[in-house]
């Protein structure tokens, strides 16, 4: 199967490349198609291009939004471009945001953004390969990138 990789330069970590590790470990036969654009408002058009131009029966879009409120309203609108385009296509475009602002400093944000990743690559292993799994994970307070909040 063919799963798009969309990514920004704007971005301070390789999101992308740590999420296609984390796949490859776990699954043969996938082609990445890989985009790169600007930032995050490019990533709703250059995702569904993924899906409608190159065939991809998924696509992962990172980004990480900048700690200003410009950026804050940015991510907002790109969230929106992103689901009106999983709308349009009706496709899953995985949503992979990392704020600046959530990282402590520049070496926990580096962690959580490769945590962050790899576990939203396991979330996408787990819908498309082990919907069984992801099911049993219903209700049980799931996080990417820190720890699980657990079920009450
Ligand atoms: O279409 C070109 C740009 O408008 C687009 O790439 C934006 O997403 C760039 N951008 C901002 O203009 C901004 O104010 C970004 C951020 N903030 C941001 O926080 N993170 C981004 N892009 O990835
Ligand atoms: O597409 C993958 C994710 O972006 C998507 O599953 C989001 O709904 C996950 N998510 C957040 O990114 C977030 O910042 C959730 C929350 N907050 C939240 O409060 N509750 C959620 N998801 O169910
Ligand atoms: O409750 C603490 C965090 O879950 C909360 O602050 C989230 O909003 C953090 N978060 C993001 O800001 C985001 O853009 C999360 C995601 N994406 C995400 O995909 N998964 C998360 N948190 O668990």
């Amino acid at each position: 199967m063919k799963m798009g990789i969309c990514d920004t330069t704007f971005a301070r970590f390789n999101m992308a490349g740590a999420a296609m590790d984390q796949i490859k470990s776990q699954v043969a036969n996938i082609k990445f198609v890989e985009r790169t654009v600007p930032g995050v408002k490019d990533l709703p058009v250059a995702s569904k291009k993924l899906i409608e131009e190159e065939g991809c029966e998924l696509v992962m879009a990172f980004g990480m939004p900048g700690p200003e409120d410009i950026d804050k309203v940015c991510a907002h609108e790109a969230s929106t471009g992103l689901i009106q385009a999983q709308l349009m296509t009706n496709t899953h475009i995985i949503e992979v945001f990392v704020h600046e602002d959530e990282g402590i400093d520049d070496k926990d944000l580096k962690v959580l953004a490769e945590n962050r990743a790899r576990e939203h690559a396991d979330n996408v292993v787990k819908m498309l390969f082990k919907p069984k799994k992801m099911k049993r994970e219903a209700g049980t307070g799931m996080r990417e990138g820190r720890e699980n909040k657990g079920a009450l």
